[in-house]
């Protein structure tokens, strides 16, 4: 049995032993450099505010799990979990509205949850001023988790089945041989160890420097205040309850409250970011008993006390007493980071992680190291999900920051970065700021969401009769109608994107045949030229991309992927006689789509480009004029075309000559709007949002991208006598033209939610919006609908897959 050490007895490191020795993994030593259980780290100040809604589907399984969880556990001291039930209010009518989107999140994660009006929320919580309150969202099973009672009960838990807890041992360093973890050193020596897992909480990323890992986090002070006796609430609580009313949030405000007896705790995240200078903190606290816990700063909380006194007059009689600044771990995107170290086996990390979520990513954990693969798809939470330009102090400074001052603001989902912008820019930049892009931001990369160029066009085309339904303020948002004549002309003449973000690399070698073999679902052993639509699946069958493998040469394959997480999976998997090369910024491409591609392309080639010769699903390494270019017949977007590669180098002079060469046939520039909706129209999933590792590839509608005839391949045993799924992908297609929706929406069947909408994108073919769901395995076409868009209710049916062009006469010609 593998000797397991956990760095850090928090409420990570102390689940994490419960849920291993659960699983057979009784040989478990957590070490902490504090005493046990109040050891001193975050864990030991958090009031335990468990609010289960997340718009992450995994990070609302994770929450839903611990409050399972923490219900069951027992400690004499009383209980470890308190279902108070969550009240978030709206002193505004922006959060007002965006508290239907959240009932909707609730409602698409299977959490209980209802809104409620101005009296109601009173009458929950009578502390509440009615005048300010403009209406509320309950959750009764949340509520406050006593983090270091949950911890001591899940630590006796593992001691009882042979964990063994070492209090004030600090971990100096990881011990290791041949790239594998040996042990870990302490100042009492060293301590055996075939797996290492760091929870050791906002010391996590310094902690992982020595193993040469960057951990994107960053430790950040947030203030807490306890008031002294509050008269309303004195004798409603028995000391051993502490609280009775729920749990609340005024986002509006930044500000969250719970009570302590007949005192009130309030939260406070309206003040500037404070990140904590960690070289500092580590001088300054050795030897401390609460090292996660600064000085209080009254000032950045003097705003927060007159807000918290007009919500809850009460407060007003009282002041504050106890106070102080605590610490805690922000990351850049707020998902907390999971996984193995690549190049330093059974070294991992579960990082960045809130008590709200704490079971359910030990329990995760522990799954992915006893089981391989977790049972809950966590990409969003992978270590490997960063690319490079992520990893840098700045953009990790920058963007927690960030993550920190918006933690509880309204975050539109097309919302995007707007610091650290400009970083990663395709050759064809300057020419797209001609033509007035309106760029936003995705892995570093700016991509044009739509042409202001095409403006003009898309007023004729609607004075013509092109549809252009009315959209709510919302849903306009970081959107234009441009997009819509964009997609149209992709459909009726041509038009050029930028696919250059799209993530390739060359994987070449004697073995590369092998091992594209064992790591794809499809046959990519075709004829050189061949290019291939096929799956990576994890060991249980969950798919963990669907790329694109072109045979460039006999051991050379340009392969397209979707994460750095597919590098990730390939290297891990890579034999010695394959190389893996990112060649994603050293070359770019171009996708020339639309009826007329073939017209306005084939004048530049000397190569025959017809529908013989150069079929769908081929690749071919010509010239474009006197441009070296590797030309693929594959098209996200569903039309006659091709995705057009070059060396970066010949991208300004290849942008040209296609743009001067599609003038006389009407060609535009188009982004990723348009782009979105007509992969959506053609039923093309998006790794990441329509399907994850928690789908095999039948449920996802992909099954035609497997080949059970094939020698042995990752995942399919898994795959092999799998019973039916219960849920499928389908498409639904929306009544009413002006109906829209976002993404993670609750699919209604009368008044039982049924599932959840993945992506969406308005249809110019239709006139209507498409969108993707997750629905019961019978849902058939035509079936009827109803999806909650913030509050109101559209009517959708179901549809036949792809709803434009099934029979494939636009694509194959
Ligand atoms: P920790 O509890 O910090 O545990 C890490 C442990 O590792 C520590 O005990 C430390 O001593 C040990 N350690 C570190 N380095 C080493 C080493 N080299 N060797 C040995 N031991 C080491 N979360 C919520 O869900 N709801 C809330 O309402 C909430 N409110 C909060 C309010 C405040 C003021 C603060 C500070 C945090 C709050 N949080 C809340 C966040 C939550 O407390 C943390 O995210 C969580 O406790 C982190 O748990 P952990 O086990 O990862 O880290
Ligand atoms: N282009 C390339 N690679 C990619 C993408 C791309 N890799 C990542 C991601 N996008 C993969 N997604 C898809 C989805 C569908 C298709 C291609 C890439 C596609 N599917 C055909 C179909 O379903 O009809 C496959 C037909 C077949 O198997 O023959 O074209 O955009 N290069």
């Amino acid at each position: 049995m593998p000797k397991v050490v956990v760095i850090g007895a928090g409420i990570v490191g102390t689940s994490l032993a419960d849920e291993l020795t659960a699983r057979g993994y009784t040989d478990v030593t957590v070490l902490d450099r504090g005493p046990l259980f109040a050891t001193g780290g975050s864990t030991s100040h958090a009031p335990g505010l468990v609010f289960q809604t997340n718009p992450s589907k995994t990070m609302s399984a994770f929450a839903r799990y611990t409050v399972a969880k923490f219900n069951a556990l027992t400690h004499p001291g009383g209980w470890a979990f308190n279902p108070v039930g969550g009240l978030e209010i709206a002193t505004t009518e922006e959060r007002l509205a965006d508290l239907h989107r959240k009932a909707g999140w609730a409602a698409a994660w299977g959490i209980e949850g209802r809104l409620l009006t101005p009296v109601e929320c009173v009458a929950l919580h009578p502390l509440l001023d009615r005048e300010r309150v403009l209406g509320g969202f309950h959750t009764p099973a949340d509520g406050l988790a006593k983090a270091v009672r949950a911890a001591e009960a899940q630590a006796w838990q593992a001691m009882s089945r042979g964990a063994t807890f070492r209090p004030h041992t600090e971990v100096l360093g990881v011990v290791d041989r041949g790239g594998r973890v040996t042990g870990v050193r302490t100042g009492d020596g060293i301590v055996d160890a075939d797996i290492v897992v760091c929870a050791a909480g906002f010391w996590g990323a310094q902690f992982a420097k020595g193993v040469g890992l960057v951990l994107p986090l960053v430790p950040m002070a947030h203030q807490y205040a306890r008031t002294g006796q509050i008269a309303p609430l004195v004798g409603r609580n028995s000391e051993l309850a502490e609280a009775g009313l729920p749990i609340l949030r005024h986002q509006d405000r930044d500000l969250y409250f719970r009570e302590h007896g007949d005192r009130i705790g309030i939260g406070n995240y309206g003040h500037k970011p404070m990140p904590v200078d960690m070289s500092a903190l580590l001088a300054e606290s050795a030897g401390e008993p609460m090292p996660s816990m600064l000085p209080f700063t009254e000032d950045d909380f003097a705003p927060a006390w007159r807000e918290a006194c007009q919500l809850l007059p009460a407060l007003g009689d009282s002041k504050v007493e106890e106070a102080f600044n605590g610490i805690f771990s922000f990351t850049p995107d707020g998902f907390s980071i999971m996984g193995e170290h690549r190049d330093l086996s059974g070294f991992w990390v579960a990082e960045a992680v809130w008590v709200t979520h704490s079971a359910g990513v030990a329990k995760a954990t522990a799954e992915w190291i006893v089981d391989g693969t977790p049972s809950t798809d966590v990409h969003e939470c992978d270590l490997y999900r960063f690319e490079d330009v992520a990893r840098s102090p700045q953009f990790i400074m920058t963007t927690s920051s960030q993550a920190f001052v918006e933690v509880y603001d309204i975050v539109h989902p097309a919302q995007f970065r707007t610091a650290l912008r400009g970083l990663r820019t395709s050759p064809f930049h300057h020419r797209q700021q001609e033509l007035g892009a309106y760029f936003y931001e995705g892995a570093g990369w700016e991509r044009p969401a739509w042409y202001e160029a095409n403006h003009a066009l898309a007023q004729q085309l609607f004075s013509h009769g092109l549809a252009c339904p009315q959209r709510d303020e919302w849903a306009s948002r970081f959107w234009s109608p441009i997009s819509i004549a964009e997609a149209h002309v992709t459909r009726e003449r041509v038009a050029m994107y930028d696919m250059t973000p799209l993530t390739r690399y060359e994987i070449a070698g004697s073995g590369a045949v092998s091992f594209l073999q064992q790591m794809t679902t499809n046959n990519i052993d075709k004829s050189v030229g061949s290019v291939t639509y096929t799956l990576l699946l994890d060991e249980t069958g969950g798919i963990r991309s669907d790329i694109t493998v072109a045979r460039l040469a006999e051991t050379t394959f340009q392969v397209a992927v979707n994460s750095p997480m597919d590098y990730d999976w390939l290297h891990r998997h890579l034999p010695r006689d394959v190389t893996l090369r990112d060649i994603t910024g050293a070359t770019c491409c171009i996708g020339v789509w639309g009826p007329l591609a073939r017209g306005m392309v084939q004048p530049l080639c000397s190569d025959d480009l017809s529908h013989g010769a150069f079929k769908y699903f081929r690749a071919l390494q010509t010239y474009l004029g006197a441009i070296p270019v590797t030309m693929l017949r594959v098209s996200y977007v569903g039309e006659l075309g091709w995705e057009i590669y070059a060396s970066a180098e010949y991208g300004a002079a290849l942008w040209d000559l296609l743009f001067d060469a599609g003038r006389e046939h009407g060609v535009i520039a188009a982004g990723r709007i348009a782009f979105n909706s007509l992969r959506i129209e053609k039923g093309y999933r998006s790794w990441g949002t329509d399907m994850t590792a928690e789908h095999r590839p039948a449920a996802a509608g992909l099954a035609f991208a497997v080949r059970m005839d094939k020698d042995d391949f990752i995942g399919k045993a898994a795959l092999t006598g799998a019973s039916e799924p219960r849920n499928r992908l389908c498409s639904i297609v929306f009544d009413e033209p002006t109906a829209v929706a976002m993404g993670k929406e609750p699919v209604y069947r009368g008044d039982e939610c049924v599932g959840y909408v993945t992506s969406a994108g308005y249809s110019p073919t239709i006139g209507r919006t498409i969108a993707y769901a997750w629905l019961p395995a019978g849902a058939a076409p035509g079936d009827v609908l109803r999806v909650d868009y913030r509050g109101a209710r559209h009517n959708a049916r179901v549809h036949g897959e792809p709803v434009v062009d099934p029979e494939m006469t636009k694509i194959k010609r």
